[in-house]
């Protein structure tokens, strides 16, 4: 079973931050769920290098570009590595394997591409050539600055698949999620389609097009061919359209039209297969503010790690607000996250049934004569990962972060209502059962968290002794599982 999974590919003009980061570890968490779930995962992440916008960045700083790029992409990837992704390719567009897959996949789109004259508005800050009836006061509607620009153009026919594009909205209703950003798509398509513009001729830090006077390639062609790339094109065609079947492509909601309308119009052109989906997320502000370099307001990752823990940033993001819908930051709302979810909820189940445990032999014997209560908590456990499994399929990361912390808040009550120190010293077959089904819950919560939260589930399942590979071992018990002396999860100091 193939599964494939993409971030964006980021624009190297400026340092990372926590937008990058949210975009990465949503893709991350997909694919480490998809991989303790058996499939084989393709996950790729990288940078966007060529164009106007990095061009003149380099410029600014009287750099030559090609040390520009070095020196930026490596800060991306220096991100990947503190956020802990799981990515197997980090793509950078000035790499020779993509100038020859996007020289490749544009000679595929020939048959759509004409030559002739763009005149219009650009924002270089989007990278987007802005239409005359959306320029708002003298700005393209994300704000940015425009600039006339009036050069020889190759075209690519956009209009002829608005037809097409519509029926595969048809067809594959869950082709753009979530289902609120699919309508709009769906109405700009209907509005109708204009042919693009995707050369530039007066302008060089890009990919040549082949066989050309001098043009380069539209940033946004060859950034889209990156997915492709990173799956081996133009070699390996086949495993090239397995993987795309099915392929999630994780984007920001501001970049869901090139995906959801200009990608797949390529992809129908070159008759190469179309992703499964595109997931549009939400954006997040900062104590109420967007983030903006002028105001200073823009949050560093590294620093919200250093200062609070990697797995308490990645949980934090996608509890505190829903997948696909935007959110702001703030560090009394990750204080707060940390101390009541994690610290209160998780780390003290985890630490009182384990040190219960520890104190009285460190093992179980299993006691199947479960009570109806022990049955109840034993069969949620049992089934967590299947119902994550739904909301996973949909992207829906808040939810089935809501569904682990249930089966957390459960045990907690559980343990309350069975009050295990007591048992000790009246019925030890009865604790047994009862500690054997937290022991199930536990290990259940450590999977399901592992996605989330890597390095806390390693803890858990080194507590417990469990190899913690793969979803299957939630059905072995725990008989004589010796376990492991224990340490606290979330420590106080960082
Ligand atoms: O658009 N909140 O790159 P990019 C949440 N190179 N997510 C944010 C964010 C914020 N405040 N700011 C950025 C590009 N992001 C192109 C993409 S793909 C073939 C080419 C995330 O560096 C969000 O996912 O401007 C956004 O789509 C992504 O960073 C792209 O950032």
């Amino acid at each position: 079973m193939n599964f494939c999974v993409t971030t964006p590919i980021y624009y190297i003009n400026g340092d990372p931050h926590i937008g990058h980061a949210y975009a990465s570890i949503a893709a991350d968490i997909i694919a480490r769920f998809k991989r303790l779930d058996g499939y084989t995962v393709h996950f790729s992440t990288g940078t966007d290098e060529h164009g106007v916008k990095v061009a003149r960045s380099a410029e600014n700083v009287g750099m030559d570009t090609h040390h520009f790029s070095n020196i930026m992409s490596q800060k991306f990837r220096d991100l990947s590595r503190a956020i802990n992704l799981s990515e197997d390719d980090f793509i950078r567009t000035t790499e020779e394997r993509h100038k020859k897959s996007a020289q490749t996949f544009w000679k595929l789109l020939e048959k759509d591409i004409y030559k002739s004259i763009y005149s219009g508005w650009y924002s270089a800050r989007d990278e987007e050539y802005v239409p005359e009836n959306e320029i708002v006061d003298g700005k393209a509607p994300s704000g940015a600055p425009v600039e006339w620009m009036e050069e020889e153009s190759y075209f690519f026919k956009l209009s002829a698949y608005q037809d097409k594009l519509l029926e595969h909205y048809e067809k594959y209703p869950d082709f753009i999620g979530p289902n609120a950003r699919r309508n709009e798509v769906i109405s700009f398509v209907k509005s109708g389609l204009k042919d693009l513009s995707i050369s530039r001729s007066k302008f060089n830090w890009g990919i040549p097009i082949p066989d050309s006077d001098g043009h380069v390639m539209y940033v946004w062609i060859d950034a889209l061919a990156n997915y492709i790339t990173s799956l081996g094109f133009p070699e390996n065609k086949e495993y090239v359209s397995q993987m795309m079947e099915n392929c999630v492509h994780v984007v920001g909601k501001e970049i869901l039209r090139f995906h959801a309308v200009y990608w797949p119009a390529f992809l129908m052109s070159a008759g190469i297969t179309l992703p499964k989906r595109v997931f549009a997320h939400g954006w997040w502000t900062c104590d109420k503010e967007k983030m903006s370099k002028s105001v200073g307001n823009v949050v560093d990752p590294f620093y919200i790690i250093q200062n609070y823990g990697l797995d308490q940033l990645r949980y934090f993001l996608f509890r505190e607000v829903r997948f696909g819908e935007d959110g702001d930051f703030s560090e009394e709302a990750l204080k707060n996250r940390i101390l009541y979810d994690l610290a209160n909820d998780l780390g003290n189940l985890v630490q009182r049934v384990l040190a219960f445990i520890q104190k009285f032999g460190g093992h179980l014997t299993v006691n199947y004569d479960f009570s109806d209560q022990e049955r109840i908590l034993f069969a949620n456990a049992k089934n967590l990962v299947s119902r994550m499994r739904s909301q996973i399929e949909k992207q829906d990361l808040h939810g089935a972060l809501n569904t682990v912390w249930n089966l957390v808040s459960e045990s907690n009550k559980f343990t309350n209502d069975m009050r295990p120190w007591e048992l000790v010293k009246t019925d030890v077959s009865r604790l047994n059962a009862v500690l054997t089904v937290l022991c199930e819950s536990i290990r259940s919560i450590a999977f399901g968290i592992a996605p989330f939260m890597p390095d806390t589930a390693r803890k858990i399942f080194n507590f417990m002794n469990v190899e913690g590979k793969s979803f299957d071992e939630i059905e072995n018990n725990f008989i004589d599982q010796k376990f492991v002396e224990l340490s606290p999860l979330f420590p106080k100091e960082k």
